[in-house]
């Protein structure tokens, strides 16, 4: 009797902690507004992206000294276009962070061969949230800005327009 008590006060209890820790694991993921719709790019589409490719790129973080780093991130025209977002009629497109800070680059930059990647990975890991100390879980990375001030990190919304 008094166990069977025990339980039904204890079950509840286990159920809601078990709920709170895996409300803590939630994936991150990335909105992309469009004047037509808005779309919702989950980590796991974006970890997986087809398109993603590893390249080298020298950080370079305030009081520290540049370091030679490898990248792994989707190319922005090819992330866009897997999402069947078309860039025919757009002309700006603005990466906002969760920190406030906002990065607009023109289309004609975006769609530059190999220059704006969508990060996730550097040397090998995925990129950690701001609050882990990281940088991610995503960064825009603009390989021909070398001083890296619009290499904004842990991008969370894009617009384009
Ligand atoms: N979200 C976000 N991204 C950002 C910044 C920032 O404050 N917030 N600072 C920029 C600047 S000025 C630089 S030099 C690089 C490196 O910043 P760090 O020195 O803070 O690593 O990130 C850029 N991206
Ligand atoms: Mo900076």
């Amino acid at each position: 009797m008094k166990l069977k008590k025990m339980i039904l006060i204890l079950l509840p209890i286990i159920a809601v902690i078990f709920l709170f820790m895996t409300g803590q694991k939630e994936e991150p993921f990335i909105r992309i507004l469009t004047a037509k719709d808005q779309h919702v790019a989950e980590s796991n589409f974006i970890y997986n992206h087809p398109d993603a490719i590893l390249f080298p790129a020298v950080v370079r973080s305030s009081g520290q000294k540049p370091v030679e780093t490898s990248y792994k991130g989707i190319e922005l025209s090819k992330l866009f276009s897997s999402l069947d977002i078309e860039l025919s009629n757009i002309e700006k497109v603005t990466f906002n962070a969760a920190d406030g800070y906002r990065v607009i680059l023109s289309i004609e930059e975006l769609k530059e061969p190999g220059n704006t990647y969508l990060t996730f990975e550097r040397n090998g890991a995925h990129l950690k949230s701001k609050k882990q100390g990281g940088s991610g879980p995503f960064q825009l990375v603009i390989r021909r800005d070398p001083f890296s001030q619009r290499w904004i990190k842990h991008v969370d919304e894009i617009i384009l327009e």
